[in-house]
């Protein structure tokens, strides 16, 4: 079995205590980060997949998603680039009544690596709570809002609706996470969309131009 398959597999099973080391060997074996990445990310939805089928539940599905962060713990330091100058203040967070953070925290690993100065407020987090962090910190440019669950596309609806309807200025509103779509995007008044991290790092930099 390869190197990413064996990552893959246990990201599955939620072997916290094996999956940071498989990465390790997976990319001392000559793999490229994102690929690693990539493999984790598939595992997570064989995960889902499990879960819709009923072949596993809650508990399983958390302890996949704690795996995969202990392998992204490694890739940190090799996906996030060493930007010098500041694009200005990107606020990110998981809207209201949304736990799922893994998706949030990589496209705030590469806006971070675009060059933003990231300041993370969480999961689960009330739209007023975004018009606090803007007007708690400098400089913010790109406001950045995530959600993954069907249920929780109309807390990312009031989100944007309370952060525009705030009078404040000088930023824009990026959203996203698997439920979301252009559409809904432009229709709830965003300002941009992206369907992955990536993509969410590249939005951030032209809107914030
Ligand atoms: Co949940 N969960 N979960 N879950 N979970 C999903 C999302 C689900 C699709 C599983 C399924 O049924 N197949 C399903 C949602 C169905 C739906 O909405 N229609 C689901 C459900 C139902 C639930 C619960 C309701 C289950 C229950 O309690 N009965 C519950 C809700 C809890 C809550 O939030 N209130 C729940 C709970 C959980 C856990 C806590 C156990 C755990 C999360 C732990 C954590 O995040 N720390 C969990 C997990 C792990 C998943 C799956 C398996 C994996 C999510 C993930 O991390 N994916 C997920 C199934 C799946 O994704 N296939 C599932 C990997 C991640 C890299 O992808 O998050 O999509 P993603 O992020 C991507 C893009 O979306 C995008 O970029 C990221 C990277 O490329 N993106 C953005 C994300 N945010 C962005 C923001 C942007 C731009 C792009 O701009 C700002």
């Amino acid at each position: 079995m390869s190197k990413l398959q064996d990552v893959k597999l246990n990201v599955e099973k939620g072997k916290t205590k094996l999956v940071a080391g498989l990465v390790q060997e997976a990319l001392d074996e000559g793999n490229a980060p994102k690929d690693i990445l990539q493999a984790m990310v598939e595992s997570m939805g064989v995960v889902g997949d499990k879960f819709s089928s009923g072949e596993i539940f809650v508990p399983e599905m958390l302890i996949a998603a704690k795996a995969m962060a202990k392998g992204v713990d490694v890739l940190r330091p090799l996906l996030a680039g060493e930007g010098t100058v500041s694009l200005g203040t990107c606020i990110i967070g998981t809207v209201a009544g949304d736990l799922h953070d893994i998706g949030k925290n990589l496209v705030s690993m590469m806006i971070e690596s675009a060059g933003f100065d990231v300041v993370d407020i969480g999961v689960d987090v009330p739209a007023q709570k975004f018009v606090d962090a803007i007007k708690e910190n400098e400089n913010v440019k790109v406001v950045a809002c995530s959600a993954l669950l069907t249920t929780t596309m109309p807390a990312l609806k009031e989100a944007v609706a309370t952060i525009k309807g705030s009078g404040l200025e000088g930023f824009k509103v990026i959203v996203g996470g698997a439920p979301i779509t252009a559409e809904f995007a432009a229709e709830i008044g965003a300002d941009g969309f992206a369907p992955d991290a990536g993509s969410a790092a590249v939005k951030a930099k032209e809107l914030a131009q």
